[in-house]
């Protein structure tokens, strides 16, 4: 299936839900309606049995360079207020399969808030990063000073956010904001590989994995652990563990179906 909704483009690849990106003229800067055609998709995506995970890309100039600014530039406070947009990045956040992003090119603002909603973040040797809201007047709205304080560090998020300088895709991944850089002539091809590779997984447990790693942002350890092992007891429920153990004491690959 491939479909095109101006301001992106998906396609269902081998299990695999991808969500382009496209508004090559604006360096994917991210409107309004392309926020509600990528949550809408992600959600599609999640509510479909045959996807396994999703993969959020841009093009080679850029992943996204942020909100758009032609929106915002002369909005009131009211205006913004009353828009709610904030409202559609979290449904982001209730997205149960992993989400793989690709990314090239530039990686600010917003884009950047999206990356990092993201759960295995690959860039392309280059790729450059940055908050650099604080350089045109505002901060980050969409999680960037909690999410980034996380990812990297007290120190280095305020670096960032304050100065709203840009980092090259090395240092991003020294920082921990990313999980891993690629050449870039194929960046596409090798994030498309970490989803096959997902896609052969247990699909309930890399749910339940993806949601147990993001309890530790909202939980205390003892909370978290305990999450983390009610999780792990649910998956005895499933055929994938019975299927995944026996397998490996058969010495055969397992063959996961979702149950
Ligand atoms: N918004 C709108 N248009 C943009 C944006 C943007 N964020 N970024 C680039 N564009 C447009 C440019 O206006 C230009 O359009 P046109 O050709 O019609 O003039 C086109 O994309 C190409 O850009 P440039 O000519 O500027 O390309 P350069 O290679 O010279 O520069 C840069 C690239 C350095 C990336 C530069 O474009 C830039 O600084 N962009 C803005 C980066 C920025 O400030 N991002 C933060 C935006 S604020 C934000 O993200 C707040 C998040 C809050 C949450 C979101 C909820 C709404």
């Amino acid at each position: 299936m491939t479909g095109m909704a101006n301001e992106i483009i998906t396609e269902i690849k081998n299990g695999i839900g991808v969500v382009r990106l496209n508004r090559p003229d604006k360096l994917n800067a991210l409107n309004i309606e392309l926020m509600k055609q990528l949550v809408a998709a992600l959600e599609e995506f999640d509510a479909d049995p045959d996807i396994r995970c999703m993969l959020i890309t841009g093009n080679d100039r850029a992943f996204a360079a942020g909100a758009d600014i032609g929106e915002m530039a002369e909005a009131s406070m009211i205006e913004m207020y009353e828009r709610n947009q904030f409202e559609r990045w979290e449904r982001i956040k209730r997205v149960r399969k992993p989400i793989v992003a690709a990314a090239s090119g530039y990686v600010l603002g917003g884009g950047c808030e999206l990356l990092m909603n993201c759960d295995i973040i690959i860039a392309a040797e280059g790729t450059m990063f940055g908050q650099p809201e604080i350089n045109i007047g505002v901060i980050p709205g969409a999680g960037g000073t909690q999410r980034l304080t996380r990812a990297v560090g007290k120190a280095r998020a305020m670096d960032l956010i304050l100065t709203g300088r840009m980092i090259v895709a090395d240092e991003a991944l020294q920082m921990g904001l990313i999980s891993r850089v690629v050449p870039r002539e194929h960046f596409f091809e090798e994030s498309l590989k970490v989803c096959q590779e997902l896609a052969s997984k247990a699909p309930i447990a890399l749910r339940l994995a993806k949601e147990a790693v993001l309890k530790a942002f909202d939980m205390t350890l003892n909370e978290g652990l305990e999450h983390e092992r009610k999780l792990f007891y649910m998956l005895f429920g499933t055929d994938d563990q019975k299927e995944g153990m026996r397998a490996f004491q058969e010495k055969r690959r397992a063959v996961f179906v979702g149950r």
